[in-house]
């Protein structure tokens, strides 16, 4: 395990770099979800790619920008599901973006997921990495090395609210919802990011982020091997609750392709506890 959180360390800067140095253009091809690729979405899967070969605990590698599994070495332990490049539309208009990654042992289902880490490039680049038995941890990068900064803990209720998907497709339970947490004084921070729009929400105390079923997107957006499961973990480690609009923890997902969908929440305990009532699952 020590080896793979030491390569994502690596991978971190590098990542960096390209976003630094790299042609913001499109690449020929697209993602098994159809959508284009940038040229930094396949340069990041590369760096990724390239710098677990040589990590003999990786059974295979699963990316957003990859159509199936790639196997790795046949005796390694773990399966690393990664997003090479969250929110990289956001690049050219230089917001942040970030990488994710979740480290499965088994099958790949929430239940099995041990451990997950994700880096935001920001004005600096960070990264927050968590275990089933730990609080995350919040490193900050510096001259190509991580400091560790602390543990990350969510209060019981907090300010933010961040709402994902087109408004006009949303359901009326899930519009009233968000109405109402905007009538209770919460403030609006969507970048379009998810992972610096999480990472927010985590370090200013807690929120809700969400990312729903909608009229266009039935089974929502956020994938739930790279995105929705790995930060699962994180919420819940740091004392908050993530879960789908069924009301079940997203750690109980059980994917039936690399790329599924699921709505998704994640939040502190109020938002979270608030949102199961107005959604009727409580
Ligand atoms: P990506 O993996 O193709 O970059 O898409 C994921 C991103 C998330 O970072 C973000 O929360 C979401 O898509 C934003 O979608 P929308 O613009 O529909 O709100
Ligand atoms: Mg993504």
């Amino acid at each position: 395990m020590l080896n793979i959180v030491e390569t994502i360390k690596k991978i971190a800067f590098e990542i960096e770099n390209a976003i630094q140095t790299e042609d913001l253009g499109y690449s020929d091809s697209e993602n098994s979800s159809g959508e284009e690729q940038l040229k930094l979405d396949v340069k990041s899967d590369l760096i990724i790619e390239k710098a677990f070969t040589n990590v003999s605990s990786v059974k295979a590698l699963v990316s957003e920008e990859k159509k199936g599994v790639m196997e790795m070495n046949p005796n390694g332990e773990y399966t690393l599901c990664y997003d090479p490049l969250d929110g990289s539309s956001l690049v050219d208009v230089n917001l942040s973006v970030g990488s994710i990654f979740g480290i499965y042992k088994g099958e790949l289902k929430g239940e099995n997921l041990i451990a997950s880490a994700y880096i935001v490039y920001g004005p600096r680049v960070e990264m927050v990495y968590v275990e089933r038995d730990m609080k995350p941890l919040l490193y900050g990068g510096y001259q190509e090395t991580f400091r560790e900064l602390g543990e990350i803990t969510l209060d019981e209720k907090g300010k933010l609210n961040g709402p994902g998907g087109t408004q006009q497709n949303w359901s009326k339970t899930h519009k009233n919802f968000i109405d109402r947490l905007f009538q209770e004084g919460y403030r609006l921070r969507y970048s379009g990011g998810m992972v610096p729009d999480l990472h927010q929400i985590l370090l200013k105390g807690g929120g809700l982020f969400s990312y729903p079923a909608t009229t266009d997107k039935p089974n929502g957006k956020l994938r739930q091997l790279f995105e929705v499961i790995p930060f699962a973990l994180i919420y819940e480690q740091a004392g908050g609750e993530a879960i789908n609009d069924k009301g079940e923890r997203l750690l109980e997902l059980v994917p039936s392709h690399p790329h599924d969908t699921s709505p998704c929440f994640f939040g502190s305990k109020y938002e979270i506890n608030a949102l199961k009532e107005a959604y009727g699952r409580d």
